[in-house]
């Protein structure tokens, strides 16, 4: 991914591309979105699933625990909210990391959230048992790169950029992912460019717009935003057994 980014960094150099076209998310407009840091650094999103779990990415895996830290609770990277220690984790077992095959993990925190818990919005998100239809309005949201023409510009303001399922056969065409878009993939996005996720939005949730409901988990992309090359994303109901499997509920 480190490669494929650097490759789409330097290609979209001219392309002015703004979450990239999306907005300031409202506190409590996603109760259910989670940040991960690591030593106090930001670097994936998650989406809180129980009141123990957190479902991301396994490309956000970062091997030890010691240091890994869920933040939920708050629009701001930097503040607010509730701070919980990450004392486990399941890796999807089929996850590879050359294709982006299974990019699924759930992490468990060391104390519950309190859903109750009326100083900070907060929320387990539904989980999506069938495949959103083409079309399908999905609202992303996460604390990801805002602007690639000038290299990493990670907002403090949670965005959300609302985009659409984009059929697979579209997405793996030879203008598009040429078949590199596999089963328990989903392509969201626009491809005419201009609104996607990206470097930094990886492991946060794609919500079925207007719900609560989580219906992917942001994986890949050939850089952001760009023509024929919409965002990859985990189809979670693809997984949904197995989330139903691994989490602690
Ligand atoms: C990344 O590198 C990444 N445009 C995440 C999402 C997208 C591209 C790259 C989707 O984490």
């Amino acid at each position: 991914m480190k490669i494929l980014l650097l490759i789409c960094l330097s290609l979209s150099q001219s392309y002015a591309n703004k979450i990239i076209g999306g907005q300031n998310a409202d506190e409590g407009q996603f109760p259910s979105m989670a940040l991960q840091t690591n030593l106090g650094s930001f670097f994936c999103g998650g989406t809180i699933i129980s009141e123990y779990d957190v479902l991301s990415a396994a490309h956000c895996d970062r091997i030890s625990l010691t240091g890994h830290q869920v933040v939920a609770g708050t629009t701001k990277r930097l503040s607010g909210g509730v701070v919980k220690a990450v004392v486990g984790k399941v890796v999807h077992s089929a996850y590879d990391s050359s294709t982006f095959s299974s990019d699924i993990m759930i992490l468990r925190v060391e104390h519950a959230f309190r859903f109750n818990d009326d100083r900070f919005p907060l929320t387990a998100a539904p989980f999506a048992i069938d495949r959103p239809a083409e079309g399908t309005p999905i609202t992303v949201a996460g604390w990801g790169d805002t602007d690639i023409s000038s290299g990493q510009t990670i907002p403090t303001d949670l965005q959300y950029v609302v985009v659409s399922v984009i059929a697979d056969d579209t997405c793996n065409s030879a203008a598009a992912y040429n078949g590199s878009v596999l089963d328990g993939m989903i392509c969201m996005g626009d491809m005419a460019g201009g609104i996607d996720s990206c470097q930094g939005d990886s492991g946060g949730p794609a919500y079925i717009t207007g719900t609560d409901v989580v219906a992917g988990i942001t994986s890949w992309g050939y850089g952001c935003a760009l023509e024929n090359k919409p965002g990859v994303y985990t189809d979670v109901a693809y997984f949904s057994d197995w989330i139903a499997l691994y989490m602690i509920g």
